[in-house]
C-alpha cells in the first residue's frame, strides 16, 4: 500500500504542468536514475520537464535513455509549478540555488532528512530513491516503459551496491521484477555500467590496492587518490564508481575509507559491511549517507584528516558490538 505521503505529490504533479528536477552536486546513479524515471513519467503525462544539476551525470550512465537532457547549472532562474527535489537530506546538497523559489517537492531516503518541502515524502526504508520514484509512477498511472525501467534499474543497481548492502527488502526485488518485465535488458544495462571503464581506471585499480593501508588489525582499508595518482595512471576523476568496494572483499576489513583530494578540494567517501554505520562517521564531518555507503568533504590537512576518520571508523565498528576493540596497528 502506498503511504499517505504519496497522494498529495501525486495530486500537485498531476495539477501542474512545467516541473525542474534536481538532485544532489556529484550525481550517481540513483540521482540520475530517480530524475530520468520522474522525467520520463511526467512527460508521459503530457508535462514539461528540465533537470538541472549542479554537476554533469557519471561517464557510466551514458547510455541511459534520456541522459544528454540533463542541464549542468549553479542556479534555476525560471518559475515551475514546483521543483522536484529527489535523494537530497537538505536543499543544499543539490548546490543550485532558485530552486527554494519554487514550491519544493522532497523526495527522499537519505537517514536525517531535514523535510525542506513543501511536499515531503520520506522513506529511510528504500534502498534507492528510485523505489519511491518507482511507487510513485504506479500511483500516477503510468505504465513502466524501457526508458522508465532502465533508470530505475540504473539507481537501484548501484545504489544497493549491486545487491549487497543492508538496505535490500523484498520492496527492492518486487520494484526489480517490474523492471525486468517491463522489457529492460538488466544484464546489457549491468555491463554498461561495471564493464564499460577505462583502461586508467583498471590501472588506477592496480595502483590504489598495491599502496592500500590497513588499520585496526586489518578492519579498516584506507585508499588515497590524488591528482598525481590519476595523471600517472591516465584514469579520468569521474571514472571512479564502485573501485571503493573492492577492499570489502577480504574477510577482515569491516570498513574502507577513501581519501580523495583533487582541485584543492579532499572528501572522503566511507563504505561498510553489516551494522557498522558509517553514515554516523561522515556525519561528524558535516558529511551524510546511508549505512553502509556515506562520504564529507573535509578541511584539514590530509593525514590529520586521516588520523581523525580513523578513530571514528573504529569507534563505528566497537558500536557495531560483534567486535572486539581494535588490535594496535600491525
Ligand atoms: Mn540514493
Amino acid at each position: 500500500m502506498a503511504p499517505e505521503a504519496i497522494g498529495p505529490i501525486a495530486k500537485a504533479l498531476r495539477d501542474g504542468t512545467s516541473f525542474v528536477l534536481s538532485s544532489h552536486a556529484r550525481p550517481d546513479g540513483d540521482s540520475i536514475g530517480s530524475q530520468l524515471a520522474l522525467t520520463h513519467t511526467l512527460r508521459a503525462l503530457g508535462k514539461t520537464v528540465r533537470i538541472v544539476n549542479h554537476d554533469p551525470p557519471p561517464a557510466y550512465l551514458e547510455t541511459l535513455p534520456g541522459v544528454t537532457d540533463v542541464e549542468v547549472a549553479d542556479c534555476v532562474y525560471d518559475r515551475f509549478d514546483a521543483a522536484v527535489v529527489l535523494e537530497c537530506g537538505t536543499l543544499d546538497r543539490t548546490e543550485v540555488t532558485g530552486l527554494d523559489r519554487q514550491p519544493v517537492i522532497n523526495i527522499d531516503h537519505h537517514a536525517g532528512n531535514a523535510m525542506y518541502g513543501v511536499l515531503n515524502w520520506f522513506d529511510p526504508s528504500a534502498a534507492a530513491c528510485a523505489e519511491m520514484v518507482h511507487d510513485l509512477i504506479a500511483v500516477l498511472g503510468v505504465p513502466l516503459t524501457p526508458a522508465i525501467g532502465a533508470a530505475l534499474y540504473a539507481g537501484i543497481l548501484t545504489d544497493t551496491g549491486s545487491f549487497r548492502h543492508a538496505n535490500i527488502s523484498a520492496r527492492t526485488f518486487e520494484t526489480c521484477r517490474n523492471v525486468a518485465a517491463c522489457g529492460v535488458d538488466v544484464a546489457d544495462l549491468a555491463a554498461a555500467i561495471y564493464q564499460n571503464s577505462s583502461l586508467g581506471k583498471l590501472r588506477l585499480t592496480g595502483r590504489l590496492l598495491h599502496e592500500m593501508r590497513l588499520e585496526a588489525g586489518g578492519r579498516i582499508a584506507i585508499l588515497r587518490v590524488d591528482e598525481t595518482l590519476l595523471h600517472d595512471t591516465g584514469c579520468p576523476a569521474d571514472d571512479m564508481e564502485g573501485v571503493i568496494n573492492l577492499p570489502l572483499a577480504a574477510r577482515s576489513v569491516e570498513a574502507v575509507i577513501m581519501i580523495k583530494t583533487t582541485d584543492g578540494v579532499t572528501r572522503a567517501s566511507l563504505r561498510s559491511k553489516g551494522v557498522v554505520d558509517v553514515r554516523a562517521v561522515a556525519a561528524t564531518f558535516g558529511g551524510g549517507g546511508h549505512r553502509n555507503a556515506a562520504g564529507c568533504t573535509l578541511e584539514a590537512p590530509a593525514s590529520e584528516i586521516e588520523r581523525r576518520l580513523v578513530s571514528r571508523t573504529v569507534a563505528a565498528i566497537e558500536r557495531a558490538g560483534h567486535l572486539r576493540p581494535a588490535e594496535p596497528r600491525a
